[in-house]
């Protein structure tokens, strides 16, 4: 039986604005984590889910394949199912795109949020990833693929700053039912717990915790959930089903002693792939047809 960590919304909060005096500084401070009522912009998050639906659809026009117009969550949901039906290498290609999508970057990097960053004591704010898309699904199941992450820390992943914060942006609400994060207040204050390197993450050791040990999140559209890179957390999967999108983002503090001491490192690198991809493309027609090149010489 895990507690259910629930985010009241005081009266007067305004999406997009930081309020000076934080009621949910003292909760982080103290346990590790944090729901911060009704920060994000709930346009932006539908024009982030909108930019996705995007993506689904015109992989399945391709295909020749039905695509539902964008009516909200269940048309998102339904081309997901319906492409990865149809193909999951293409299906996979769609959804490690969506982690790419401008609306998606600028909310991760909005002023509310990097406020909130600094608030919570970061200086010169550095991103060591881009937002890894966590895409949770009954339906969108990939055999042999990942469903939910196992209990972790995100600081062994990164291996940055020691005060590295992690934000949780999810699409829509988030309920006990709907693969919401579950956490261990307080699991901070052990620093980092015994476990091993494994594909996906750093994996805890189950013998070091308890299924009680946990906190469920759930989130309100529009709430932000922050924790530690020291809190110990995972995807809840029992009992979930339908469809739960979320974003999640680490930050750190260019400041922090002995990040600076360790000369900066970052765990995770960035490839360049040099060789031609599709050989033979583009042709100077398809350059034409995709950007025009006008009257001119
Ligand atoms: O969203 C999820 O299910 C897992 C997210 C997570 O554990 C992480 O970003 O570290």
């Amino acid at each position: 039986m895990t507690l259910t960590l629930r985010s009241e919304r005081p009266r007067g909060i305004v999406a997009g604005r930081v309020p000076a005096q934080p009621g949910w500084l003292g909760a982080y401070r103290e346990s590790g984590l944090a729901v911060i009522p009704g920060v994000l912009p709930v346009d932006r998050l539908d024009r982030i889910a909108r930019d996705m639906h995007c993506t689904y659809e015109r992989q399945l026009e391709r295909l020749g394949l039905p695509a539902a117009p964008w009516s909200g969550r269940a048309s998102l949901l339904l081309n997901m199912e319906r492409l990865l039906q149809a193909d999951a290498k293409v299906y996979l290609a769609a959804t490690r795109h969506n982690a790419r999508l401008a609306s998606l970057q600028q909310l991760v990097v909005s002023d509310a949020v990097l406020a909130i960053a600094s608030t919570l004591g970061l200086q010169a704010t550095s991103l060591p990833t881009s937002p890894v898309l966590q895409v949770m699904g009954d339906t969108l199941r990939i055999p042999g693929g990942y469903h939910g992450v196992a209990t972790h820390q995100d600081w062994p992943v990164v291996q940055g700053s020691l005060d590295a914060v992690t934000m949780w942006f999810s699409l829509f609400d988030v309920t006990p039912r709907t693969f919401p994060l579950q956490l261990i207040p307080g699991s901070q204050r052990q620093g980092v717990w015994p476990g091993k390197i494994t594909e996906h993450t750093s994996e805890v050791d189950p013998a070091a915790y308890a299924d009680s040990d946990f906190v469920t999140a759930t989130v309100s559209r529009g709430d932000l959930l922050v924790f530690t890179g020291f809190t110990v957390h995972r995807t809840a999967v029992k009992d979930c089903a339908g469809l739960r999108i979320a974003a999640s983002m680490r930050y750190e503090n260019t400041a922090e002693p002995t990040f600076v001491e360790r000369e900066y490192p970052c765990a995770y690198q960035r490839t360049v792939i040099r060789e031609v991809l599709f050989p033979g493309f583009p042709s100077v027609a398809q350059v034409e047809g995709a950007i025009g090149f006008g009257g001119g010489a």
